[in-house]
Formats: structure tokens, C-alpha cells, sequence
């Protein structure tokens, strides 16, 4: 058997954030220049308090962390603990760096909650290449993460995502009393191109629709394919007003748009039913309730418009 000669994988450039905590300005450092070389963002600090505040103004910033053990207000493996505890938005790759480097503190430290182990005094090649081991890790994290969270004809978050993100932003827009509306669309007459052109050829226009969409949303907005060939947006500090302009050009932009099948080019067009949340909705579904109603309301007045 022969195996390939590279042995380490091309890993894409990073620029993940690592906080360091380290009481010993050297060690700082070093860290620090070692890994800023090979791409990294680092932000160091000298205790555990430092390390919690930093951790606790940008929780969802570190991918990584490299802690000492003996710390001046306390320990590292008890950091460890408290941030495997309160860090759970995305896994946190944890390496402890230390010079009493025992097989009993390892599987202390293993244990706390720590991934890796770091012998001290800090050799740059095992440190580049520790951290090269915790950028698989966290790779293969990233890739299941996107494959449980969008839907694999679309790429565009799966439903179970879109309520969550709209529950998180509609108590915020509750909170800073600012409107918010819910859009649903529709493609007119989709089952006659599955018909016509077949299966595939739909599913590359369903493809289609969510680029369109995705192209045509802020940062801010919540998008996701909610059924079939149905497709939401909540749109945050937008009253319905204004999401009937978006909607419209959105209406116009699929409708001018020629989609290139194997075999044919089509133009599809789309229905939507749009509602603003009020002070007195208090689920997601209220608000599909009644853009469901807007949207049939659409249909039925000959499709391809927006109705509120
Ligand atoms: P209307 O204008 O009233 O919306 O008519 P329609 O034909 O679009 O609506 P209908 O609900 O009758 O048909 C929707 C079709 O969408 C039927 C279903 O087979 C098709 N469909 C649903 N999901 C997919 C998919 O993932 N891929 C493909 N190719 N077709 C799908
Ligand atoms: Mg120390
Ligand atoms: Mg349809
Ligand atoms: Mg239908
Ligand atoms: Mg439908």
C-alpha cells in the first residue's frame, strides 16, 4: 500500500480569534507572534477575570482558547469548566498550556473540559501544529453545523432555524418597539414545470428562486424555504409599507429573470402575501396565518402580486 506524501490537508486561511490567558508577558507574546504569523487573531489577557470579561463581551468571537493553569486569581482548569458551561453557541477548541506537564494533570485537564495540551517552554512548531489539529476539529463542527441548519436544495436555512432566528428578533423588535413584517411567497403554477420540463429541471428553478432571494435581503433579514415552492423573509424595522416595495421588486425581479434548464428557458412568477406583527400576535403562526390568507388572496386574484 502506498499512501500520499502530503500528509497535512490544505487548510483554508484563518483568521479565527484565540484568546490567550497567560499571567507571564513572555509566554503572551510568543503566543502571539507564532500564531499571528500563521494567520490568527489574537487577544491576550493575565487572569481569569480578564479572561471572563473579554469571553462575555464577544462570547461568539473565540474559536479557540489557550490558557495557563496557574493563574493569579485562580485556576485555568476551573476557566475551562466555567466556559465549556457558558459557551454553547459553537464549540470553543480548548488548549492548556502549561509546564507541569504530568500524565496526571493531562487527564486533569483533559477532563476540566480541555482538548489539547501544551508542554511549556512554548515550541512554535507544536503550538502551529496543535492548533492545526484543533482547526480540523472545528472545520468538520462548521460543516455538520451547515448541514443540519440549511436545506440541501437551497442552501438556505432550514424552517426549525428561521423560527428560532424570528423568535430571537421579534421579542427584540417587541423590546425596541420597532415594526416587523412577515413575507410568504409562492411560485405560480410550479407543478406545470415538474410536468413540462421534469422533476430536475424544478428543482433548479426552486435553486434559482432562493439565489434571487438570498441576493435580494440584508444582513439583518431572516429568509428560509418554508415548504415546497413557498419561500419566507421577516423583514426587521420594516412596516408592511415598506415590505410591499421590497416584495414588489423582488416580484419583478423573478418574473424578468430567464432561468436556463437543460432543455428550455423559463420565467416563473410569484405570488406573496405579506402582514406587519402587531401587539397582539403572539406566535409565529399568527402572523402565517394571515400572510397564508394574503398570499391565497394573491392567487386568487390572478397571481404574480403582492398582496397586504
Ligand atoms: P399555484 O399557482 O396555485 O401555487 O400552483 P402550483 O402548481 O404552484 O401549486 P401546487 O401546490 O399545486 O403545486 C406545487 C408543486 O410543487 C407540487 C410539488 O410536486 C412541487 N414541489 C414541491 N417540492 C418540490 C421540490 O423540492 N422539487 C420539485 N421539483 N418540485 C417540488
Ligand atoms: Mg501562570
Ligand atoms: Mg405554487
Ligand atoms: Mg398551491
Ligand atoms: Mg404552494
Amino acid at each position: 500500500m502506498t499512501f500520499s506524501k502530503t500528509s497535512q490537508p490544505e487548510l483554508p486561511p484563518t483568521r479565527s480569534r484565540v484568546l490567550v490567558v497567560d499571567d507571564d508577558r513572555l509566554i503572551r507574546t510568543l503566543i502571539r507572534e507564532f500564531l499571528t504569523r500563521e494567520g490568527y487573531e489574537i487577544v491576550t489577557v493575565e487572569n481569569c477575570r480578564q479572561a471572563l470579561e473579554v469571553l462575555e463581551e464577544e462570547k461568539n468571537e473565540f474559536k479557540f482558547l489557550v490558557t495557563d493553569w496557574e493563574l493569579p486569581d485562580g485556576s485555568g482548569i476551573d476557566l475551562i469548566r466555567h466556559v465549556r458551561h457558558v459557551v454553547s453557541s459553537h464549540y470553543m477548541y480548548i488548549v492548556m498550556a502549561t509546564s507541569h506537564g504530568n500524565r496526571e494533570n493531562l487527564t486533569q485537564a483533559l477532563n476540566a473540559g480541555a482538548d489539547d495540551f501544551l508542554a511549556k517552554p512554548i515550541d512554535r512548531g507544536e503550538l502551529v501544529a496543535r492548533m492545526r489539529s484543533g482547526q480540523r476539529i472545528l472545520a468538520l463542527e462548521t460543516r455538520l453545523t451547515h448541514l443540519a441548519n440549511s436545506d440541501p436544495l437551497t442552501s438556505l436555512p432550514t424552517r426549525r432555524v428561521f423560527e428560532e432566528m424570528v423568535s430571537k428578533e421579534w421579542s427584540r423588535s417587541r423590546r425596541h418597539r420597532l415594526p416587523l413584517s412577515f413575507v410568504i411567497f409562492d411560485i405560480d403554477y410550479f407543478k406545470r414545470i415538474n410536468d413540462v420540463h421534469g422533476h430536475v429541471s424544478g428543482d433548479q428553478v426552486l435553486r434559482e428562486i432562493g439565489r434571487i432571494l438570498s441576493d435580494s435581503v440584508r444582513k439583518s433579514d431572516i429568509i428560509c424555504r418554508y415548504g415546497g415552492e413557498e419561500f419566507c423573509a421577516v423583514l426587521p424595522e420594516t412596516s408592511s409599507a415598506q415590505a410591499c416595495i421590497w416584495a414588489e421588486n423582488l416580484r419583478k425581479r423573478i418574473a424578468e429573470t430567464e432561468i436556463i434548464l437543460d432543455s428550455a428557458v423559463v420565467n416563473v412568477t410569484t405570488s406573496f402575501g405579506i402582514v406587519e406583527a402587531m401587539a397582539e400576535m403572539e406566535e409565529l403562526d399568527d402572523l402565517i396565518e394571515i400572510a397564508d390568507q394574503c398570499l391565497i388572496e394573491a392567487k386568487q386574484k390572478g397571481r404574480n402580486q403582492v398582496v397586504s
